[in-house]
């Protein structure tokens, strides 16, 4: 079924479903920025009851997620830039098509298929099935629109989806014969595991855990995974946590809460770590890290074209940030957490690695975390290649930008919406999903 909204359908979802979004909001928590203590307006439609006392203080809402009949704010947002002409080498189609004004490109969504709160997609080099995680374990494969009857990892005895833990991410060996799984495990803490995968299963006896991380706070868990373009592994994890980063785990290499990850799981035991991770020299920090000043990378991604780092970081109350660092050129990165919050201030100097985002944006129309989602190199929307799409969790638009170097050449909604928008996918043709985490996946069709 097609769901091409038009924006007044959108704002009738958006009104009609926003309490119960909220109540979601605040029991699944996956939202940073909505989770914690963040300010003096608490919507009392949002108190947690699920949150236990020693975790994060109450869960509130920003004034700007409050229900409304508001619509959102803006349809098109404006322009930033004017597309680019295609260069003199008459560098074909496909040139002009990444130039193409993004404002004038119709897109639907078409539901593929309804899951148990799904957070996480990844597919194997070859193979057309599609893995989807479900925040409460299981981890599934989908066929030709249908779910095969058998999970292919069950971890449902081994997690628990309450606040923002649960099973959290997942990826496949370059090979395709290793899943890897990172989750919260029963005592809140994460883990990465890494399990034998054939004839369509992965094999819960050759479990592997990679990576326990102890968690302080039953927020800001990041963990996404993802095999980058040198076949290596990057997980992301959070600060750790409650609100404003009161262990200043973002800004401390000391620790792996607050980084990007980068490993190799096909040398060493359990792991080995690159030769090349930035860190290696540098007394007391953690060898793993890749890049570090985040708060929450819920999703980040590679371009699979061009290797292109993207990582979304949800903001504490202001700001939700994007950042990105050409292929090659991320490591050691420091995107500011906790000084900064997006492209602004939170509590003080910049540090001076500081990387600012290319992009961040601030709570009006109801948005309230960035999810982050891939660069689109399909087939089905020509016009949308090169651009890199995004939504937020609370307003679940979908949103379009393309940079030229690091500035924001075009930053446009791309007028679709889904409820709860949690998590992107990408198949093997480059062609991008939607998962909401109240169950459907979407893929991204012509409008
Ligand atoms: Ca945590
Ligand atoms: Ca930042």
């Amino acid at each position: 079924m097609s769901w091409p909204l038009s924006w007044s359908a959108t704002c009738a979802i958006a009104v009609t479903d926003l309490r119960r979004l909220l109540a979601a909001l605040a029991a699944l928590g996956l939202l940073a920025g909505c989770t914690a203590g963040d300010g003096p307006n608490a919507g009392p439609s949002v108190a947690p009851s699920s949150a236990p006392a020693t975790e994060a203080p109450a869960t509130e809402a920003p004034a700007s997620q409050t229900p409304s009949a508001q619509a959102p704010a803006t349809e098109r947002e404006p322009e930033s830039g004017g597309g680019s002409e295609p260069s003199g080498d008459a560098s074909e189609q496909a040139a002009r098509q990444e130039g193409q004004d993004l404002a004038t490109i119709a897109v639907g969504l078409q539901e593929v298929v309804s899951l148990d709160q799904p957070t996480a997609m990844a597919v194997r080099r070859g193979d057309e099935t599609l893995f989807i995680a479900e925040r409460t374990g299981r981890v599934v494969a989908v066929r030709d629109g249908s779910v095969a009857e058998q999970a292919v990892l069950d971890l449902s005895e081994q997690t628990v989806a309450e606040s923002e833990r649960g099973l959290l991410g997942i990826a496949f060996s370059p090979d395709g014969r290793t899943l890897y799984a990172s989750y919260t495990n029963l005592d809140g803490d994460t883990r990465l595991d890494a399990y034998d995968f054939a004839d369509a299963t992965a094999d819960p006896s050759s479990r592997r855990e990679l990576l326990a991380v102890d968690q302080p706070f039953a927020n800001h868990n990041g963990g996404n995974v993802a095999i980058g373009p040198d076949d290596l592994l990057y997980l992301g994890l959070g600060d750790g946590g409650s609100a404003g980063d009161p262990h200043g785990h973002g800004q401390d290499p000391g620790t792996l809460l607050g980084s990007l990850l980068r490993i190799d799981p096909g040398s060493g035991d359990p792991y080995a770590i690159p030769e090349d991770n930035p860190f290696l020299d540098r007394a007391g920090a953690q060898p793993e890290i890749y890049a570090y000043g985040l708060r929450n990378p819920w999703r980040f991604s590679f371009d699979r074209d061009t290797g292109d780092l993207w990582i979304a970081d949800v903001g504490q109350g202001a700001r939700e940030e994007i950042d990105y660092a050409p292929s090659g050129q991320g490591a050691r990165a420091n995107y500011g957490w906790n000084l900064r919050e997006g492209a602004i201030s939170y509590s003080g100097e910049p540090p001076a690695d500081n990387v600012e985002p290319v992009f961040d944006y601030g709570r009006d129309g109801g948005r309230c975390s960035v999810t982050g989602g891939y660069v689109y190199r399909g087939a089905a929307v020509p016009g949308l290649r090169g651009a890199y799409l995004y939504s937020d969790y609370c307003d679940g638009v979908i949103r379009a930008l393309r940079l030229d170097g690091r500035e924001v050449e075009q930053s446009v909604s791309l007028d679709i919406a889904a409820p709860a928008v949690v998590s992107f996918g990408q198949d093997n043709d480059g062609e991008l999903y939607v998962l909401s985490l109240e169950g459907p996946v979407y893929r991204l069709v012509p409008g």
